[in-house]
């Protein structure tokens, strides 16, 4: 009888710890009906970059100063000092040459690497810093002064013949007055950006009409990247980027921008990551950081190469 008792007991325990973990874990995408699994981003956040011992002693072996300019393809983008964003022209007297960085590229694979002084470019005065480094990528590379992890939670890529996600994406353009109904999704991301536990869904939708870039697009054409996020029990898009074109833009009316998601990285060190946008027009291009702040997108670090 006692057996049974203790049987019992054990059956009821385990039962209870069960429930109590998949309702902690989960939150109901309302809008979409999708069901949001934070247990599986922790998972995910084993396998990735910097998990290997030996690449964590090396970066750790080497020594940083106390400001971290982050370099994306080459170009300075700004950095940190101290948990706060520096602009490019706050962090440009800084740097004398010689600076340790993380070196990471698209698959999230790590190296180290050093990097030279600034350099202008003669024609857009852009800054451009040389880092010398290992990895071998044909894909963007992401390079920040400092130590810390460049994530701490892998991205799932979902994938973007998403019937749900195109609607959602038709809502957003019809609310800029551009009728599409079977909008051009080219990526979706899902992880927790801001750290408070729920996964945020990230989407890239683009298309142009015409041959791009272009100075002059035409009617129907649209570059948008949005966020969802959970806030206050309902799933709002938070909008990063849109140029949505209802009619044909004039020559000369001003630029159009092509925006593409570079890199999804710690850029600061606090363990959240940012987005990173690069924002193509007719005579060049901006790299822009974003930072998640409770239901505010920021664009915390950029800088320009162009006319
Ligand atoms: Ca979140
Ligand atoms: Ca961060």
């Amino acid at each position: 009888m006692r057996r049974i008792f203790i049987l019992l007991f054990i059956i009821i325990f385990l039962t209870s710890c069960t429930n109590t973990k998949s309702e902690r874990n989960e939150v109901s995408d309302t809008a979409e009906g999708n069901v949001v699994k934070n247990e599986k981003t922790k998972e995910q956040s084993i396998n990735n970059g910097l998990s290997n011992d030996t690449e964590k002693s090396e970066i750790d072996k080497l020594s940083y100063s106390d400001y971290h300019p982050v370099v994306v393809d080459g170009l300075l983008i700004g950095g940190s000092k101290t948990n706060e964003w520096l602009k490019v022209e706050n962090i440009t007297s800084l740097i004398k040459g010689n600076e340790n960085y993380t070196v990471v590229d698209d698959k999230y694979d790590v190296e180290t690497g050093i990097g030279g002084k600034t350099e202008e470019d003669e024609v857009t005065s852009a800054e451009y810093i040389n880092i010398e480094t290992d990895i071998d990528s044909e894909g963007t590379i992401v390079s920040y002064s400092g130590s810390w992890k460049p994530i701490n939670q892998e991205p799932q890529k979902l994938e973007t013949e998403n019937d749900t996600y195109k609607k959602i994406t038709s809502e957003i353009l019809m609310n800029h007055g551009l009728v599409v109904n079977d909008p051009q999704i080219n990526a979706i991301y899902r992880l927790d950006f801001d750290g408070d536990t729920t996964d945020e869904v990230l989407i890239e939708a683009s298309y142009f009409k015409d041959d791009y870039p272009s100075p002059a697009p035409r009617k129907g054409s649209y570059s948008l990247v949005f966020l969802r996020k959970i806030v206050d029990n309902e799933v709002k898009n938070i909008e990063i980027l849109a140029d949505i074109y209802p009619e044909d833009l004039l020559f000369g009316k001003g630029p159009s921008y092509l925006n593409k998601i570079l890199s999804i990285i710690d850029l600061n060190g606090d363990g959240r990551m940012e987005i990173v946008i690069k924002s193509i027009y007719y005579e060049g291009y901006g790299i822009i950081v974003y930072e998640l702040n409770g239901d505010k997108i920021e664009a915390v670090i950029s800088n320009v190469d162009g006319v």
